[in-house]
């Protein structure tokens, strides 16, 4: 924390108060969803392109891939192999039941490679572009405890929400 004057005045007072807020938000927010592909079904005579146009993708969340083990695969692949069908990607997956995590910003091809790449030309790939996950603007590693003990509410997340909106009107209003 950059905070660590030991004159506390009221505009470094809320500033604390409203980082711990924003931390004890955004805390509650780290875990990403699972993101079911498709209907629930990494299949032929889908479309997958509509699908991950609407859909929101965010570093933390989980594709799941389902399918009956030996008819479908997943591979991970670049934006050149994906165009052709051609890749065979870093990541190739096969199990049925298949998690991706989405780690990093940035777009990510995904397809079918069975059939020689047959599947893959019939539809079974998608594009998606991962975005930011806010929780990135969480420290690592929760402050240690703050000055000021009024600073670790322990309130639901819709309150502290609500507190979140109070302290940084003060904050600027103040700072
Ligand atoms: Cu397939």
């Amino acid at each position: 924390m950059a905070i660590s004057g030991t004159s506390m005045g009221p505009k470094s007072l809320t500033l604390v108060l409203v980082l711990a807020c924003l931390t004890c938000m955004l805390s509650g927010r780290v875990e990403g969803k699972d993101i079911m592909v498709g209907d629930g079904n990494w299949k032929l005579d889908y479309n997958y392109t509509a699908w991950a146009e609407s859909n929101m993708f965010m570093v933390g969340d989980t594709l799941v891939f389902n399918y009956t083990k030996g008819i479908h695969n997943v591979h991970s692949v670049t934006g050149a192999e994906f165009k052709d069908c051609s890749g065979k990607g870093s990541i190739v997956l096969e199990s049925g039941n298949d998690r991706v995590a989405l780690k990093t910003a940035g777009n990510m091809w995904f397809l079918c490679s069975k059939a020689e790449g047959e599947h893959c030309k019939k539809g079974m790939k998608f594009k998606i572009t991962v975005l930011p996950a806010t929780t990135d603007l969480a420290p690592a590693a929760p402050p240690a405890s703050p000055p000021q003990s009024k600073a670790a509410p322990s309130v639901s997340s819709a309150a502290s929400a609500f507190m979140v909106v109070i302290l940084a009107c003060m904050a600027i209003f103040l700072l």
